[in-house]
């Protein structure tokens, strides 16, 4: 792993004729924003370009979900992942993007696992798609309203609309901009913020009456059982975290859900007080200090939810 400038990321993608951009698996908006960004860049610096995904993404992310492909390209010059902290959040490419040598990731991740030959990581922005118009702005590419819908997009999309503690002074600037180079902010937050599909009420409901207690720390979980009684496929996303994590008081929030049988995810969100994504390592997984998570946690889902309190007890007293 060897750290670019971002005179020598410029450089390495200038030189590069064609070009296969990855994010993480289970896209988010960050993830998508900062691909389907560097694609639209990549497209006015007339690089060939392919965006690679494992599956489509969710239907709230489809107005930048440009066209991409499932498989591997082979023989590219250059292969570019965005956001992702860890080898493991790559997916099915795992294996073959870690067999590039010209491959470059760009990242904002303090904790994370190197996973391409070369690095270029900011691990003070809010949001990997604020990288991605600094990118812009290297290129002197002009940002247009598509543009910076899809990069407004992956800023509100990390800070939870200005509201994580990961939103600074840059990240209000950058918004800024891209409201004048015409992001339809209007469409992005209440398409991100303000609907709720009739399936996620219900999966509201069941949370509801699940929560679990202890000190400032609050344990959430919903089991395969569950989401199938409601009829809801826990594959198609679970974004519930925000709303389990904003009970007054709360320090520490671990919404724990069983997608598969016997195959579970944790995702994690503090406030200032704990660093979360050193929780998240403990399964196995990674973040931020304000929110992470992991997957793939193998088991049945209360032997599982045991380890978690145990693990929370300890964490707590730890801080
Ligand atoms: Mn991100």
């Amino acid at each position: 792993m060897l750290n670019l400038t971002i005179n020598q990321l410029k450089k390495k993608i200038k030189t590069a004729r064609n070009v296969a951009v990855f994010c993480h698996s289970r896209p988010d908006a960050d993830a998508l924003a900062s691909m389907f960004g560097m694609i639209e860049i990549l497209k006015k610096l007339n690089k060939k370009c392919v965006a690679v995904l494992e599956e489509t993404p969710k239907k709230k992310y489809d107005f930048m979900t440009g066209e991409f492909q499932t498989e591997f390209p082979e023989n590219y010059d250059l292969y570019i992942s965005v956001d992702v902290a860890g080898k493991n959040m790559l997916g099915k490419f795992e294996q073959d993007f870690l067999n590039q040598s010209n491959s470059i990731e760009i990242d904002h991740h303090h904790n994370r696992d190197s996973s391409a030959t070369y690095t270029y990581l900011e691990d003070n922005a809010s949001s990997c798609a604020e990288i991605i118009f600094k990118i812009a702005k290297h290129f002197k590419i002009k940002i247009d309203k598509h543009l910076s819908t899809i990069l407004y997009t992956g800023l509100a999309g990390d800070t939870g609309c200005f509201l994580h503690e990961n939103t600074n002074s840059q990240s209000h600037n950058i918004a800024s901009e891209l409201i004048d180079s015409g992001a339809d902010i209007f469409f992005v937050n209440r398409r991100l913020f303000k609907s709720n599909t009739k399936n996620k009420l219900k999966l509201i409901e069941i949370a509801l009456s699940k929560f679990d207690y202890f000190k400032d720390t609050l344990i959430v979980d919903i089991s395969y059982e569950e989401f199938k009684s409601i009829g809801y496929n826990p594959n198609d996303g679970v974004d519930l975290i925000d709303f389990v994590s904003s009970v007054e008081g709360i320090k520490l929030t671990a919404l724990l859900t069983e997608r598969t049988p016997n195959n579970c995810s944790i995702s994690f969100r503090s406030s200032n007080k704990y660093d979360v994504s050193i929780l998240a390592n403990r399964f196995g997984g990674g973040g931020h200090k304000g929110a992470s998570g992991c997957k793939d946690i193998k088991g049945n889902i209360n032997d599982i939810k045991k380890k978690l309190q145990k693990e929370i007890k300890n964490f707590i007293k730890e801080n």
